[in-house]
């Protein structure tokens, strides 16, 4: 087994303290979806827009690139957030470079099977501790926390993190996505409680 990284200091980038404020701390891993767990047969990423090359990723090819395992925390807009999750998956910065992110590309739109989008700046995007991850503790990734593959983002609200990803697409121009157009903060970031627009 290969060394876990440990980004659970990366609140020190944003903020004194590791519970971002507004936020209590639970044990649990409660689910939130905005309808229901999908159900995801023959799981495909596909990878279009500002992209060198465009390709899909059957959940096999997906797993065959350079992967890792990271102990980070998870921050939910609605108030709790979870420590010390162990997920296992592709960074994105190792992602983009698979597919060669192009030059005038800004903005990130993930899609999820449900029919959820979420969007960020590549350059919030675009750092090591956004992982496309398939297990959880070790284990695959349970299908009402995304499974088979979710994104996570623990420096931002974890809408940003779209469980049950099917296509991650490169953007000259912002868009927004599915929380965002209902008045949810672009930027999300928990310590300066960026909730809302
Ligand atoms: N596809 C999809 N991804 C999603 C959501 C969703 O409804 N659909 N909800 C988001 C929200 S609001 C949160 S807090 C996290 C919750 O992840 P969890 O259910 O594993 O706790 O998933 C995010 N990703
Ligand atoms: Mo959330």
């Amino acid at each position: 087994m290969s060394e876990i990284v440990d980004v659970t200091d990366l609140y020190r980038e944003f903020g004194e303290e590791r519970l971002p404020p507004g936020q209590r701390e639970t044990s649990d891993f409660p689910v939130l979806s905005k309808s229901g767990t999908p159900s995801v047969e023959e799981p495909t990423v596909e990878v279009w827009g500002a992209v060198e090359e465009q390709t899909t990723f059957s959940l096999d090819e997906f797993r065959a690139l350079p992967s890792e395992t990271q102990r980070q925390d998870f921050h939910c807009v609605t108030g709790w957030s979870k420590f010390d999750c162990e997920f296992t998956g592709v960074t994105f910065p190792t992602l983009a470079e698979a597919v060669g992110a192009c030059e005038d590309a800004v903005h990130v739109m993930f899609h999820a099977a449900d029919g959820y989008t979420t969007d960020l700046p590549l350059d919030a995007c675009d750092r090591r501790e956004t992982l496309c991850a398939w297990a959880f503790g070790g284990e695959p990734l349970p299908a009402d926390h995304g499974g088979p593959l979710r994104v996570v983002t623990p420096h931002r609200y974890a809408y940003k993190g779209a469980k049950w990803v099917t296509g991650i697409e490169f953007l000259t121009e912002p868009e927004r996505g599915y929380w965002e157009r209902r008045g949810y903060s672009v930027t999300a970031d928990p310590w300066a409680e960026d909730r809302y627009a």
